[in-house]
């Protein structure tokens, strides 16, 4: 049993000033795994007067002296790296393989990113007798999700430390522990008092207190749109800057080509990875309407292979984070049936044998139309739907009728028709044949938010511009 009663403030394990626990479960079997401490606006209050006065001698830090911080974070996170894993297989029920290949793993990817980033960072050039400098933001508020626990809390804290920003993280409520043991692997590192503050915590009692808190200078969130669109309202009374990352429905365009059935394949794994609770996950398959049956066959055959069960064990899903997940996720399977969808795989309940957990199946739909409510909205669970379209136009014009713009796939034989294709596609990054690349920026159009994060793009939402006309070099 996990119990985090302190919040990390000025350097210090804090106690919250006023005590209130709150059980946290673990998803596989619906048991109390641990408890936090929640927050409240006089924890805020103190944790952002420590990164405020923490901000005037970081901010003047050298490249040098935020690239060693960075370099140090590394050995300590390698250190506990098994201990992150198995934490995010606890709080939010990632199998383990994914646990530690993945989730866990993209908490050192993002950071050799940002080493990488931080040792060529232009912060200040001259433009013709005009010094253009870029400077910290000042005290940025780092609120994320449940869903990708250490690489949501990485993307925000390394950017932040790299620009010479302070900050005060409050991570998602339902999966904690991993970002406490991230805060104390910042502090084996000699992160500086007061330059990272970890404040647990609700919405409503942290992330509302630190979104309006008028001596915080920038908010970078990831979670739902809901919470995105409060956060932005209560962050504008004192003109913040606001970076957010949202949901997504993501199209994934098979051309018609020799690769359609290995493209379906992966398109099937990279939808399911996570239980569907990615962001970015490729909710929307797209398939030429000659070549449906084909599509939906190896679609099927693709599911077949996905195992679901215990986290700890050797099982490609888990289940999903909470019982709230579970009864949305079923309202959509429900929903597909009711509007006409064809079951190809999974469908409503539970998969058989597993009496306990919020294990969901892998569900998968055809003859699926765009007016339908599973093509349109985030399901956020193991549920791909497959709609046909009958030439690339169509289905360009598919991918782009969403809401949402925060990812798309295209997979093809011919790279570079697919190429022109992403270039087509509304959305903040567009893989193709499942290419990935961490140092590239990410982040969303239309309502999957604004503001890029990973690399060196995603330092400049932690940066103000300032110009100095008539610099003396
Ligand atoms: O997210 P919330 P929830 C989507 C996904 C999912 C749905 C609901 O569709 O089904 O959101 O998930 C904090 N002021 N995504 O309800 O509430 C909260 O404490 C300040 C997509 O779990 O958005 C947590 O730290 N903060 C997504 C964080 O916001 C507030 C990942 C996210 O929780 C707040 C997760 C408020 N008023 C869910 N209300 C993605 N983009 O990857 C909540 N929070």
């Amino acid at each position: 049993m996990r119990e985090y009663l302190k919040f990390f403030i000025d350097g210090q394990w804090a106690d919250p000033l006023e005590l209130k626990v709150l059980d946290v479960e673990n998803p596989a079997t619906e048991e109390t795994c641990g408890r936090i401490a929640l927050g409240g606006p006089a924890d805020v209050d103190r944790a952002v007067s420590a990164a405020r006065r923490a901000f005037p001698t970081w901010s003047r830090s050298s490249r040098q002296e935020r690239l060693e911080l960075l370099q140090a974070i590394k050995v300590e996170y390698q250190k506990r790296y098994a201990d992150i894993a198995a934490a995010i297989t606890e709080e939010m029920g990632a199998p383990v393989a994914l646990a530690t290949s993945s989730q866990a793993g993209l908490g050192l990817a993002h950071l050799d990113a940002a080493i990488n980033a931080l040792q060529s960072f232009e912060f200040e050039k001259m433009q013709g007798t005009t010094l253009i400098r870029q400077e910290a933001i000042g005290v940025c508020a780092l609120i994320t999700p449940w869903n990708w626990p250490i690489n949501q809390v990485a993307v925000k804290v390394y950017p932040a430390l790299a620009t010479g920003c302070t900050m005060v993280l409050k991570p998602s409520e339902i999966a904690p522990f991993s970002a406490q043991i991230f805060a104390e692997v910042l502090e084996a590192a000699g992160v500086p008092a007061g330059v990272f503050n970890l404040v647990q915590g609700d919405g409503p009692g942290v992330g509302a207190a630190l979104s309006g808190h008028p001596d915080v200078d920038m908010v970078s969130f990831t979670g739902s749109t809901r919470a995105g669109i409060a956060i932005a309202q209560n962050a504008a009374a004192s003109v913040k800057r606001v970076s957010q990352e949202l949901g997504g429905k993501s199209a994934n365009i098979l051309l018609d080509d020799e690769q359609l059935a290995a493209g379906v394949a992966r398109g099937v794994a990279t939808m399911m990875m996570n239980s569907g609770q990615s962001c970015n996950a490729p909710t929307r398959m797209l398939v030429p309407a000659s070549r449906k049956d084909e599509a939906i066959a190896a679609a099927r055959t693709a599911a077949e292979g996905i195992t679901v069960g215990d986290p700890t064990g050797n099982f490609t899903l888990g289940p999903v984070v909470s019982r709230a997940q579970f009864d949305k996720i079923q309202g959509y399977v429900q929903s597909g049936i009711d509007d006409g969808a064809t079951l190809v795989a999974g469908g409503p309940g539970r998969p058989d044998g597993l009496g306990k957990g919020h294990y969901v199946k892998p569900t998968i739909f055809a003859d699926v139309t765009q007016g339908m409510t599973v093509a349109r909205e985030e399901i956020f669970g193991p549920v791909l739907v497959i709609l046909s379209y009958q030439d690339i136009a169509e289905a360009i014009a598919i991918a782009n009728d969403t809401e949402y713009g925060l990812a798309g796939y295209v997979n093809g034989a011919d790279v570079k028709l697919c190429g022109e294709i992403a270039k087509e596609i509304r959305a903040g990054l567009v893989a193709i044949n499942g290419a990935f690349d961490v140092n590239a920026p990410f982040g969303g159009y239309k309502l999957s938010g604004n503001g890029r994060e990973w690399g060196a793009y995603g330092f400049h939402d932690y940066l103000e511009i300032k110009s100095i006309p008539g610099f003396a070099v």
